[in-house]
């Protein structure tokens, strides 16, 4: 067994982090699961999506994924190597209600059973996120999430998994980046199910925040000693200038990307000026309903935040398109600011062409324990694609990605020390895997996969997180 207890002696100075931090790293079920059609199994969107030509850069799919299903015990156990305390992955609701309601297969249901149990049998802690945007196919027949009764559907799946799993996983997170799942699956159409529906895709993200929230109080209701979170992806962003035009830009993307979800979450409401932005599309009495807010705003023990970059914009007309644009072609989706241009803000990029920003983390930390107080933080996703390179003698040598955590996790210590309640630190992610629309091309993994062996090979960023998490914080200055 691992232990998990961080040297706070640190031989030369450095930033240790409090006792009891989290250090972790995520995962998805379809981006690493593979085994879709085993064990009974259900269709989800991204099946649907990925046998659509077009919409998977080289037409790939996640059939076999990097095999987890098959290889988690395998995958756990380097797990233990590296010293992580706490492992972030989500559950296929198909695999365990293959119609996305009524009988739940219990084949699927034993996957996580097992998973957990290996988890706990080296000390790490299973964090477990019931949504991570693979919605059962006959779901999203019936509508998807713009219609309603996806969302009571999700609070009968919640209540079973932690029926089943609520005895030995604590933690809990609900939906996973309810942005992506709305506005990239029904606005811009470049993730399942691909549809480009602007005022669906608004019905949508009211339908997954109010999921959310019944998912909440279903799980509430069985083991009162969990901890639940919502999980959000936040951006920092910045006007291009001072102009009135790229103010006006600022205000309706962070409205969008961030106070859509946060006011909802936190304080039961949808902000104002979102609201008009959207209402020559949709107003709020074609998708809220009385209680809606109230149940969305269920209280939470913890926020979850994936942050990834900064985004700089322009509202000025004909404003440049961001270099981090969809691989395959695809709408907007910045539902009523389709005008808003993002510009190239100078800083260097990853292979995503998102750019790396420590700093905008640092904002949206203090923002959070600012606007939102009180509510345990965590970063439940932060990392890079690189274009990485494995050398004849079997290792991978990626400086930028163990630069990038670095800065990440110094603005992270920073922000505790300025009093952010932070407690815990996710790094996305622990292996290469399916990334999305993108296919294979882009890796983010701590850990590489060789995909035509399934070999997995610690990179050094992956030993330096150990080195990191052993010490329990940052040993020296930045490099
Ligand atoms: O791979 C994704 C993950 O599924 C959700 N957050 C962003 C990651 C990188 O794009």
């Amino acid at each position: 067994m691992t232990t998990h207890k961080p040297d706070t002696q640190l031989e030369t100075p450095g930033l240790v982090f409090p006792t009891g931090f989290v250090w972790g790293a995520a995962t998805s079920a379809y981006q690493i699961e593979g085994a879709l059609d085993v064990d009974g199994r259900g269709r989800s969107i991204w099946d649907t999506f990925c046998a659509t030509p077009g919409r998977v850069v080289n037409g790939e799919d996640a059939r076999v994924a990097i095999d987890h299903y098959n290889r988690y015990r395998d995958d756990v156990r380097l797990m233990a190597d590296l010293g992580l305390s706490a492992y972030r992955f989500s559950v296929s609701w198909s695999r365990i209600q293959p119609l996305g309601s009524g009988a739940i297969n219990n084949k699927g249901l034993d996957f996580y059973k097992n998973l957990v149990d290996e988890l706990l049998s080296y000390g790490i802690d299973p964090w477990l996120t019931l949504y991570h945007w693979d919605l059962p196919q006959a779901l999203e027949d019936a509508g998807g999430w713009p219609s309603r009764d996806t969302s009571k559907r999700f609070a009968d799946f919640a209540a079973a998994v932690h029926g089943a799993l609520g005895d030995r996983v604590k933690n809990w997170s609900t939906v996973n980046e309810p942005w992506c799942a709305a506005l990239l699956g029904y606005a811009s159409g470049e993730h399942a199910p691909g549809r480009r529906e602007p005022a669906k895709a608004i019905h949508a993200a009211h339908h997954l925040n109010l999921a959310h929230g019944l998912a909440v109080e279903a799980m509430r209701a069985q083991h009162a000693d969990s901890r639940i979170a919502g999980s959000v992806n936040l951006y920092a962003v910045t006007p291009a200038t001072e102009s009135e035009a790229d103010q006006d830009a600022a205000r309706r993307v962070d409205g969008l990307q961030n106070r859509f979800f946060l006011d909802a979450l936190m304080y039961g409401r949808y902000p104002e000026d979102v609201l008009a932005d959207l209402s020559h599309l949709t107003t709020p009495d074609e998708f809220i309903q009385d209680g809606d807010l109230a149940a969305i705003a269920a209280p939470l023990d913890m926020l979850m935040i994936n942050y990834y970059s900064r985004f700089t914009v322009s509202g000025a007309p004909g404003g440049a398109q961001s270099a981090a644009a969809a691989p395959t072609d695809s709408g907007s989706p910045w539902v009523g600011s389709e005008h808003v241009g993002f510009v190239n803000g100078g800083r260097p990029v990853t292979s995503m062409g998102w750019e790396v920003d420590g700093t905008g983390l640092y904002e949206v930390l203090t923002r959070l324990a600012r606007e939102y107080p009180s509510i345990p933080l965590y970063i439940s996703e932060n990392g890079a694609a690189y274009d990485d390179v494995l050398t004849e003698d079997g290792t991978v040598h990626d400086a930028e990605r163990r630069d990038f955590i670095d800065t990440h996790l110094r603005v992270c210590h920073q922000a505790i020390e300025g009093g952010v309640p932070l407690q815990g630190y996710f790094a996305w992610s622990l292996m290469d895997n399916f990334e999305w629309a993108w296919g294979y091309d882009k890796r983010f993994g701590l850990v590489y996969v060789d995909y035509s062996t399934q070999t997995r090979i610690l990179k050094d960023s992956a030993l330096w997180y150990a080195e990191t998490i052993r010490h329990g914080g940052l040993r020296g200055p930045a490099e």
